[in-house]
């Protein structure tokens, strides 16, 4: 995906006029590109369309040329569906439930979260709530003993429930306790009901869909019913260090409307990131110099008509419209 974005990009930099011609030419290469990440089609169909109308359609901002202003705007819209901001990790006392399919690092995840936030003061347990894969509990307990947390859990035990509420008792005295859970190989009613009653009893400020960030095309439909069942509050796109492929992480968080939170980028509990959108999508466009554009554009955009508090916070955006049509 990376380096034909950058193709596609420099074929709007070299280009001489940008007219109406080229921003179709230049959508219908982007819509090829997205479709060959995996991306969701519904996803790219509306992505397309909103550039192009955009590209087409709006006034340009005074001494903005539009071959800039195209690639801001699918600077944008990309952004917009990764989540705009870059995620705050919650440093207060809270619980996380990790759900997602089978093997998409669940448990690896588990251990890289807890030393995420060891390193930051607080203290953590892990909760193993996998009765289906034989030795899920002794993984968990290796991964723990890596990061130096402990490990709540019954291999003897096959009601996940009540393993939740056993180790829940135990977890009381820490800051974070991180819930991993068993995955299938595909989603069937037997695991989300499961996941339904665990997230119910446990009550967690964070619910992540953990997913390979090569995960292709069911990962649209995978977000989408995790989020029915448990109302997912951001995804961990994990295996980024084995995938170019972004398409799969940016259409589950399309299904939920959830940002990525965290990425993982190789096998050990370090590998791994809060996951910062601008600086993502940025890399992902190979256009190093898009902080500069979008203050230009900001700028330019401020001296016409906008107000420039909002501006300087750079997130003018419809919420702070509507709180501005609210006060008029
Ligand atoms: N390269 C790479 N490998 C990863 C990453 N995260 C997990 N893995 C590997 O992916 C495999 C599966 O990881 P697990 O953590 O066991 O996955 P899981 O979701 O707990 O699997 P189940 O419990 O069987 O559903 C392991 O071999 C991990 O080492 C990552 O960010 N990068
Ligand atoms: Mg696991």
């Amino acid at each position: 995906m990376l380096e034909k974005i950058k193709e596609v990009l420099s074929k709007i930099t070299k280009a001489s006029v940008v007219d109406e011609a080229l921003v179709r030419d230049i959508v219908k290469d982007i819509q090829r590109v997205m479709i060959s990440s995996d991306m969701n089609i519904q996803l790219v169909q509306k992505l397309s369309n909103d550039i192009k109308k955009q590209a087409i359609d709006e006034t340009l901002p005074p001494g903005v040329s539009r071959k800039e202003h195209l690639i801001k705007l699918i600077y944008d819209e990309l952004v917009k569906i990764i989540g705009k901001e870059t995620y705050v990790p919650r440093m207060e006392k809270h619980a996380i439930l990790l759900v997602g399919l089978y093997g998409s690092g669940k448990t690896t995840t588990a251990g890289k979260l807890a030393k995420f936030y060891m390193k930051r003061g607080m203290s953590v347990c892990l909760i193993s709530t996998d009765t289906w894969r034989p030795a899920a509990f002794e993984q968990l307990r290796q991964v723990g003993e890596g990061v130096k947390v402990p490990v709540f859990g019954n291999p003897e035990e096959k009601n996940a429930i009540k393993i939740l509420k056993e180790g829940l008792k135990q977890a009381k005295a820490y800051d974070i306790v991180i819930v991993d859970s068993a995955g299938r190989d595909s989603l069937n009613d037997d695991l989300i009901d499961e996941i339904r009653v665990i997230s119910k009893e446990l009550n967690p400020a964070e619910k992540f869909l953990v997913i390979s960030a090569d995960i292709g095309q069911t990962a649209f439909k995978q977000a989408d019913e995790f989020n029915k069942a448990v109302g997912l509050t951001g995804v961990i796109a994990t295996k980024a260090d084995s995938s170019g492929k972004a398409g799969g992480a940016l259409s589950a968080c399309y299904a939920a409307h959830v940002p990525v939170a965290f990425i993982g980028t190789g096998e050990k509990a370090e590998d791994f990131e809060v996951f910062d959108a601008e600086k993502f999508v940025s890399r992902l466009l190979g256009f190093a110099d898009i902080g500069s554009l979008v203050s230009k554009m900001k700028e330019a955009v401020e001296e016409s008509e906008f107000d420039p508090e909002d501006l300087m916070k750079g997130d003018y955006n419809l919420k702070t419209f509507y709180k501005q049509l609210e006060a008029t």
